[in-house]
């Protein structure tokens, strides 16, 4: 098989850092001349992204299960430009993804293996970063409180079910970085981390959560 583009996804607790670092990460691999692309989940930008953002501006009200659903579906369609992407050895950084989708769905109460159907056979990533920070110091950070979920009770409860998706995945590919330290010293841990992966790999794309 020819080489193909890494597909890392950035996870972490809200105002970890975790749009600040794809950035960061994204120009250190275009300053190497490595081919990437950036995406973000929730996309907004769609017509059910526009829906998400609605429900979590609190613009609208939705079942727990249909917002979960819906997340879902927007990583659905972009999941084949995701492997389209990949196979043109193209990296590929993402932040957030399906575990996002786990994580806060479960906080809020619904089954763990409920929440993790629909994303089942995604695309799965070849390295996670997950950025660790306290609730406590996250709420110090810009722009706390102003979404749905911008709650430290809810915080707490989904750091611990992102805990439990890092138990249960090949700890190769799951990663946890603390975001709590400046931002320089984490983007050269990320850096550190994710350079090996940005020369390519040989295996196939493999398909998250199958085993
Ligand atoms: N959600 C879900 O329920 N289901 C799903 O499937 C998915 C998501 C995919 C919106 O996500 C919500 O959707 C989110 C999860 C849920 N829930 N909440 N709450 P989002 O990704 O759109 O959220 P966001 O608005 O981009 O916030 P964020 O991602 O949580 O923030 P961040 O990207 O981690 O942090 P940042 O924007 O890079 O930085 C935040 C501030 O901290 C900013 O002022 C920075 O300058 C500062 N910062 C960053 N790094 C540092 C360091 N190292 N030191 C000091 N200050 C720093
Ligand atoms: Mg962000």
């Amino acid at each position: 098989m020819s080489t193909r583009g890494a597909f890392i996804v950035v996870e972490g607790l809200d105002r970890a850092g975790k749009t600040t670092q794809v950035s960061a990460l994204q120009t250190r691999l275009e300053n190497e001349g490595i081919l990437c692309k950036l995406l973000k989940f929730p996309d907004r930008t769609t017509a059910i992204g526009q829906m998400i953002d609605s429900y979590l501006r609190s613009q609208s009200e939705l079942d727990d299960r249909a917002i979960h659903l819906l997340f879902s579906a927007n990583r659905w369609e972009l999941a084949s430009t995701i492997e389209k992407l990949l196979a043109a050895g193209t990296t590929v950084i993402c932040d957030r993804y399906a575990f996002s989708g786990v994580a806060f769905s479960a906080a809020k109460g619904l089954t763990f293996e409920w929440c993790r159907s629909p994303d089942v056979s995604l695309p799965a990533p070849d390295l996670t970063l997950f950025l660790d920070i306290t609730p406590e110091a996250a709420r110090s950070r810009g722009g706390y409180g102003e979404e749905r979920y911008e709650k430290e009770e809810m915080q707490r409860k989904v750091r611990e079910v992102f805990r439990r998706i890092s138990s249960e995945l090949d700890e190769a590919s799951w990663v946890t970085i603390d975001a709590g330290r400046d931002l320089d010293t984490v983007a050269d841990e990320i850096w550190s981390v994710s350079r090996p992966f940005t020369k390519g790999l040989s295996i196939p794309i493999q398909r998250l959560w199958m085993q």
